[in-house]
């Protein structure tokens, strides 16, 4: 049954097919000369010298799910700039983070390496002791002759790579000025707060970090590979946007997300201790701030909405736009009260789903989608192949090169995310097969419950789909990371 006030017509429709919405001027903006000799050359297989390399414009970004209009996750969701960059090349909808959860999301990307693999499950489990060994993304650019800049959110805390030769250039972060308040929705729950500022679009630090990164892409040497690493933190909490952006969704009009009130009936202990009924969501219903948290999350989106189109324009207007790789992630998804649950921390697609697009010039094709079941540990040995670059031994992820060279292609592969030592989810086309680690379990098959209303681990004719998800989990997994002596003297 639907929840008493929810509008039915709010269709969340987390469509894995993809319902891509991109307007024409996606398409008139791309210019049509992109193949440069580099990209062209890294297409063809042959290794690129380090001059002719292409640059990378590396987008990432904070707690955004699929409430874009790319992905269709809420029908009030306005995002013409994220529409209109992720529509400059392929969008993968069907893309999930290997952890729900920001440090480990960002840890397992960076490194190539697992949760299972690094012990680095959690927000908890410090990722400095593991990563100061590792080699990285920048790293290996960094070693490899690039250029290597670095602003905003990357890894969880820059502390968290274990060691500072790990960029050309580190920025860190920019402040926000005038974001001073404090329990502005009455919830008295740390940054779990929403509320408009009364200041400028100008005075929130992901407008100064937007300003930065076109500056770099103007100013930096043309005669070195640039590999520029950008890092959004809106829309995480706390919701805090100029009132501006509350005035694009007036409360009145605020659809809540399309809940069923008895969605947690058939979903095992260990599911609903993650989903946590009682915590978040039941202070928020008490407190009737439902809809101002919708209202407060898609102004942030809308916020940083903006700041991708200024830095898609600035991109576009600089001498790099023609020989630039963009990609773009969000770290993991997002609940606003799917399943009484809020925030990330959680194995189903609300939480895994994230927003991820590959423009490379000269190969990918505007207004392209791919269905094929993806997760983030891809990123790494996809970028060494575009770059032309070695892939270190202990990535292992499946390269995305088949994909961007036609979205079609077979795909065998399936997305893994991991949350907490021993429970994960499995994603193929058609269902997500969870197992925690006490052996429970759920299934979910997205082409007839795109919500994941109805858990059908207990259908034995469904055994042999768990089986075959089931195969891909790991048999041994690492001990969550401890804090050391080393990685505390590295903050
Ligand atoms: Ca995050
Ligand atoms: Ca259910």
């Amino acid at each position: 049954m639907q929840v008493p006030g929810t509008n039915a017509s709010c269709c969340r429709t987390p469509n894995r097919a993809g319902r891509v919405r991109i307007t024409l001027t996606a398409f008139i903006l791309v210019p049509l000369a992109l193949l440069s000799a580099a990209v062209e050359a890294t297409a063809l297989g042959n290794e690129p010298q380090s001059s002719q390399r292409p640059d990378v414009l590396f987008i990432a970004v904070d707690d955004l799910n699929d409430w874009t209009g790319h992905l269709g996750g809420h029908p009030q969701a306005k995002t013409p700039n994220i529409d209109r960059l992720v529509g400059r090349g392929l969008v993968f909808t069907n893309s999930h983070c290997a952890a729900p959860a920001c440090n480990p999301s960002r840890a397992a990307l960076m490194s190539g390496r697992r949760p299972w693999q690094t012990g680095i499950y959690t927000n908890s489990d410090p990722a400095e002791g593991v990563l100061r060994g590792t080699t990285t993304i920048n790293r290996h650019f960094l070693a490899n002759g690039y250029r290597t800049l670095g602003a905003g959110k990357i890894y969880h805390g820059y502390a968290s790579e274990g060691r500072k030769d790990t960029w050309s250039l580190w920025q860190g972060h920019f402040q926000t000025d005038g974001a001073d308040k404090k329990n502005l929705n009455g919830l008295n729950s740390a940054h779990f707060d929403w509320g408009p500022l009364d200041n400028q679009a100008s005075d929130m630090r992901d407008y100064k970090l937007t300003d930065w990164a076109i500056e770099q892409l103007n100013d930096q040497p043309q005669d070195q590979p640039l590999f520029l690493a950008v890092g959004y933190v809106k829309p995480h909490l706390p919701w805090y946007v100029p009132q501006e952006y509350f005035d694009r969704f007036p409360l009145e009009s605020i659809q809540l997300p399309v809940v069923t009130q008895s969605d947690l009936d058939d979903i095992p202990s260990a599911g609903v201790r993650m989903a946590k009924p009682e915590g978040d969501h039941a202070a928020v219903v008490a407190a009737g701030q439902w809809e101002k948290a919708v209202q407060g999350y898609l102004a942030t989106v809308s916020f940083l909405d903006d700041q991708v189109g200024r830095l898609l324009d600035g991109l576009e207007a600089s001498p790099r736009a023609g020989n630039t790789i963009v990609v773009w992630w969000t770290d993991h998804g997002w609940h606003l009260g799917e399943k009484q649950h809020w925030r990330k921390f959680a194995l189903w697609e609300d939480a895994t789903r994230t927003s991820f697009a590959i423009t490379v010039p000269g190969l990918t094709q505007p207004g392209t989608t791919t269905a094929a079941p993806v997760d983030y540990t891809s990123v790494f040995p996809t970028l060494c192949e575009l770059a032309g670059l070695d892939v270190p031994p202990h990535v292992q992820g499946p390269s995305l090169m088949p994909l961007l060279k036609d979205p079609n292609a077979s795909w065998e592969h399936v997305a893994i995310c991991t949350h907490g030592k021993g429970n994960h989810a499995v994603m193929d086309r058609d269902y997500r097969y969870i197992r925690y680690a006490d052996g429970t379990e759920e299934l979910y098959d997205h082409r007839s419950d795109p919500r994941e209303w109805h858990n059908l681990a207990s259908k034995p004719e469904l055994e042999e789909v768990k089986l075959r998800l089931a195969e891909t989990l790991p048999t041994t997994e690492v001990p969550a990371t401890k804090p050391t002596k080393a990685a505390a003297g590295a903050r």
